[in-house]
This record gives structure tokens, sequence and C-alpha cells, in this order.
């Protein structure tokens, strides 16, 4: 039997995520159409990790990362726009008009405003514009070109380093990224994920979210996967393709996710304690199932059964 339509996104802004997307699913919607309008529901609010409201780099400047990609391996990717608000449709635009996937930077943001999207303000939300006064204020503001700083590494000095500490959030900042796949009525999948990134990163940082195969996966024989997290530490292993080809191999997608974490986890257990990564997976049937390295993360799922908040199975406490 198969569930479907169905969304899965991830954290709890996933729940106002799922039910733009639902609109959609629900009246035998593609779910590509789906993802997307997901993703452009928490790009219009204010939120420490995804849209225009969210924390900057560590110059000040909000930059967006999104991906998307469809039932037939079409995608689309844009890395470290700034000041366009929806980022996931410039994915989408850079998928469906153009012969490339991604389109980064300046070229990204001129592709967007040629393509009638609109130039924000650059000014930041008031939570961002605190967060970032208050980062300034503790790190020694000194540029660390290529150096993670992971909590625990540094006694001392590690908290406010170029990346900001991601799993000791519960709730305060720096995650909440969105990544979210769908099911649609025809059985087709499809997924997307936007963030605004590690908060307080190097200019010019693009992250997880901006590649195919590590923010966002999707084979339409066999599932899709997200993540959220240390992008780093997810690129290191294209951890959505991983997730998809264990689903492939006959795991379930919680499984599948777990298999991906303890890749990660297996190579170095110390450095794995220190930081988050989550993994987020649908297949084909409708089953889904997340995986994380620290206790915290939850996901949400929506479908004609089901509209749920579920914490993820994890490693660490
Ligand atoms: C990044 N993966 O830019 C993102 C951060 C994230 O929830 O997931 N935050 O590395």
């Amino acid at each position: 039997s198969q569930t479907k339509p169905i969304v899965i996104s991830t954290w709890d802004s996933g729940k106002d995520v799922n039910t733009a997307a639902w609109k959609i699913l629900s009246t035998g919607g593609r779910a590509l159409d789906a993802v997307e309008a997901g993703a452009r529901q928490i790009e219009d609010t204010i939120n420490c990790c995804v849209g225009l409201g969210g924390y900057p780099d560590r110059d000040g400047i909000v930059t967006l990362d999104s991906c998307i990609m469809d039932e037939k391996a079409n995608c689309g990717a844009v890395g470290g726009i700034e000041q366009i608000k929806h980022a996931v449709s410039v994915a989408r635009k850079i998928m469906e008009t153009t012969p490339h996937i991604m389109l980064v930077g300046e070229g990204a943001q001129q592709f967007a405003i040629e393509n009638g999207f609109k130039k924000e303000p650059k000014e930041l939300s008031p939570d961002a514009e605190n967060a970032y006064k208050g980062w300034l204020k503790k790190s020694e503001y000194k540029p660390v070109i290529n150096i993670e700083n992971h909590p625990g590494e540094n006694p001392g000095k590690d908290e406010h380093g170029p990346f900001a500490p991601a799993f000791f959030d519960d709730g305060s900042a720096n995650h909440d990224t969105m990544g979210l796949v769908a099911l649609d009525n025809s059985g087709n999948l499809s997924g997307a994920v936007t963030t605004s990134g590690m908060a307080f990163k190097i200019h010019g940082r693009v992250g997880d979210s901006a590649i195919i195969g590590a923010g966002i996966f999707v084979d339409n024989e066999v599932g899709a996967a997200t993540s959220t997290g240390v992008g780093e530490e997810n690129m290191r292993i294209c951890g959505t393709h991983l997730v998809v080809e264990f689903m492939r191999q006959g795991d379930s997608p919680e499984m599948a996710c777990r298999k991906a974490i303890n890749r990660v986890i297996s190579r170095d257990m110390a450095k794995a304690k220190t930081f988050q990564l989550a993994f987020l997976a649908l297949n084909k049937k409708g089953e889904y199932g997340a995986y994380a390295i620290q206790k915290g993360f939850v996901f949400c799922v929506k479908s004609n059964g089901e509209e749920k908040i579920i914490p993820s199975k994890y490693v660490f406490d």
C-alpha cells in the first residue's frame, strides 16, 4: 500500500510549511509545486535561519542558499544570493529556464532581477541585528580563513568562531533550515531546501542547502531525502544521495538515514559529538524516517491520515 499524497519537512516550523504544501497536494497538484510553495511559506516569515530575516554572515550580510529537484531529476540551485526573498523560486527558475543547475552570488541576483524578482532592502531583521551585534561583541572579529571552529575543539575560544555552534541550539538560533520532500497523488516525488545558512559564516560560504545530493536528493524510482545541520559535514559524504542509495538497496527511510549518520560518525566519533547533522527521508511508498547525530531534531509530517511533529531518533544525548 502507498501513502500519498504526503509531505515531510524539517523542524517544527515544518508544520506551517506542510500546510502550504498540502494545499497543492490535497487538490491533486504536483509535488514540485508543493515543495516550492512550502519553502516559500517560510521564506515569507521572519526566521533565524531561512529567508532575508535570517542571521547574517560575519560581515553582516544575509545570503541565501536553496535547491530544488523534481521527479525527472531536473534540478536548480542558488548559492549565496542576496536581497532576493524567494531563493527557492530562483532555484526553480534556473532549473526550468536555463541550461544550468546552479547560479551563485551576484550572477544569481542579476538573473533573479532579470526574471522579475524584486530586489529587497539590505536591512537585517531586528532579531538578526541583535544576534549579529551580540556575536560581534563576544567574538574576536578576526577573519580566519577556512577554519571550522567547532565548540569543544578550542576551549574558551570556540563559541563564537566563524561557524556558530549549531548543536547548542535548543530553539534559539542557527537551526531551522527548511528541507521538505513530498510524494504527490500521481506517485511523483520532489524536494526543496531553503536557508540563510550557518549564522556568521564567512562571506561567500555556500553550504549543503545549495548542493544537489547534499541538501536534497530525489530519485523517483526510490525516494527522496533532505538534511539540516552543519552543512560541511553533510557535503563531505553527499549525504542525501547516500540516503537515497541506501533506500535503493532496500533500507527503510529511517535505516537509510541512520546509515548515513553512521558514515559520518564512524570517521571521527569525537568530532561528531560536537555538531548536529540530521537526515530526513521519504520513499516511494510514502514511508518516512529520520536520524540525527544529536538530540533535538524534530520533523513534521502531513498526509490524509496524519498531521504530526515527530522527534527524530538520534545517536548522542
Ligand atoms: C548550512 N545546513 O548552511 C545549513 C544549516 C542548517 O538548520 O541546516 N541549519 O550548513
